[in-house]
């Protein structure tokens, strides 16, 4: 069936439930937050959970789909019109492509409306005809919740904290190099600029590409419609020893002003202070692919993440988010199916073992929060080979049907911790891969949507309560 046709049918079922539409009572629309780093998996997660409620699939952890009371699924107009729309049928084409591909990389935030018309349960289920509760996705790269840091930071702080940073690794010396050439009391010239800024957005990259996670300004890498605007048009620079009044320096200063104020600001205040349930989706495995420094670097970017989550800690939040916060919030392991399930466990107290050091850090209270792992599109089936429980998928780079074992992850998360703290260049007595895997063929079943790992179980996590219980009336 083409993707047009799945849309049609959809359409054609609204249409015929239309009449029974009239008495709907509609419940307070859950806006749901889907956050992570470039690469974490957030536009396949969003994907194959719209493809799996709109296909009507059965998911059986998630309460409202296995007691049979989501009558439809269908997407309406967002009612938000200056973001863009989340591309999902472009999305949903690519996997279903032959050969499947993944979705195109996504530089910025989409939403999408998705409504559920749902049976109602308790006393009034026998009085009462279904009601409709909205679902606003709000997609948004996690990079972006790193810049709350700089709302507390001057420009001369946050230079002296980048250009610290950048001595000590070896790709940023094609940046220092720039820096010498130039003399930020000299007046200020657009092409001085722009060439600076696109030195140090190839660092960002560089360190991006590296594995390190301290990627701020967020926007430099995934600039949304921002894109070579003056607000983003910005570099660290030193601050000169005499008057700034005209200098290189001072339009620099004024441009991260501007980024604080245009950019970091609207986020927050327009979009990320309206979500009120969140998933944070984390490529783990890469990390722990990547060696000890990685992961490290990753749990000191989650402590960060977590900050915005907790706004007491931040009085420009505080002040935004007044009343509203964020009640749920789940961190998911993504990518699960690079491992056996019998290792599942093993990858979930992993990512639970990060989290608590963030949290702790944060000293976070106020929200729920939980861990788990999964995989929103299953590629790999399960295999056994001399004993040692692998995977079989076909890989991404060639093409080739190929049995993986992606290590043995330790049932003591505690272990990868000492060997972090021991400051340890591999693991201790350990190895992990992530082989990229391509989709499967035929991911998506117009009745039984997408085959995934624990997509049900998240849905429960952060929707099941406001599902199951009656709508509040607006
Ligand atoms: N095997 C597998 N790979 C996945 C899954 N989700 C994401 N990926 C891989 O991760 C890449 C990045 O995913 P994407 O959703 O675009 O990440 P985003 O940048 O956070 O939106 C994809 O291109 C896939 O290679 C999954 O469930 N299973
Ligand atoms: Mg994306």
């Amino acid at each position: 069936m083409a993707i047009t046709d799945i849309g049609y049918r959809i359409i054609d079922r609204v249409d015929a439930l239309g009449t029974q539409m009239s008495d709907t009572i509609f419940g307070a629309p859950i806006r749901l937050g889907v956050t992570g780093l470039a690469r974490s998996g957030k536009t396949v997660f969003i994907t194959s959970l719209i493809a799996n409620l709109l296909s009507g699939a059965k998911l059986p952890q998630f309460a409202a789909s296995a007691q049979d009371r989501i009558e439809l699924a269908y997407l309406i107009p967002q009612p938000n019109d200056t973001i863009a729309r989340f591309d999902y049928e472009t999305h949903l084409a690519q996997l279903c492509a032959h050969p499947p591909t993944w979705p195109d990389n996504t530089k910025g935030i989409s939403t999408l409306r998705l409504t559920l018309k749902l049976r109602p349960t308790g006393l009034l289920s026998g009085l009462r005809g279904a009601f409709e509760q909205h679902i606003d996705i709000v997609d948004y790269p996690g990079e972006w919740l790193l810049d709350l840091c700089l709302m507390d930071k001057s420009y001369e702080e946050w230079s002296s904290d980048v250009l610290h940073r950048m001595a000590s690794r070896v790709f940023g010396a094609e940046y220092v190099n720039a820096l010498t050439n130039l003399d930020p009391s000299d007046p200020f010239t657009d092409a001085a600029a722009r060439s600076l800024a696109v030195c140090f957005t190839d660092y960002l990259e560089n360190a991006r590409v590296a594995g390190y996670s301290d990627l701020s300004p967020g926007h430099f890498l995934l600039p949304g419609d921002m894109a070579g605007s003056p607000a983003l048009t910005f570099a660290p620079v030193p601050k000169p020893t005499g008057s700034i009044r005209k200098t290189f320096w001072a339009e620099m200063k004024r441009r991260y002003d501007a980024y604080k104020t245009h950019v970091v600001r609207p986020f927050f205040r327009d979009h990320f202070s309206k979500i009120d349930r969140q998933i944070v989706l984390v490529d783990l495995l890469s990390a722990l692919d990547n060696g000890p420094d990685a992961l490290s670097d990753l749990q000191r970017t989650m402590s960060d993440v977590v900050r915005a989550f907790r706004p007491g800690q931040n009085s420009f939040l505080t002040r935004l988010v007044s009343g509203q916060r964020v009640d749920k919030i789940l961190f998911a392991a993504t990518k699960a199916d690079h491992l056996h399930h019998t290792q599942h466990g093993n990858y979930t107290n992993i990512m639970r073992a990060i989290m608590d050091d963030a949290l702790r850090h944060a000293k976070f209270r106020g929200a729920q929060t939980a861990a788990l792992s999964l995989a929103s599109v299953r590629s790999t089936t399960e295999a056994l080979h001399e004993d040692h429980p692998c995977v079989r998928g076909t890989l991404l780079s060639n093409r080739k049907n190929t049995l993986s074992y992606a290590g043995s992850l330790p049932e003591n998360a505690q272990q990868l911790l000492r060997d972090i703290s021991d400051g340890r260049s591999n693991w201790l007595g350990a190895e992990f891969t992530s082989t990229p895997f391509a989709p499967p063929v035929d991911a998506f079943h117009p009745d039984r949507g997408i085959a995934h790992i624990r997509l049900d179980q998240s849905l429960e996590f952060l929707l099941g309560d406001r599902i199951c219980s009656d709508p509040r009336v607006i």
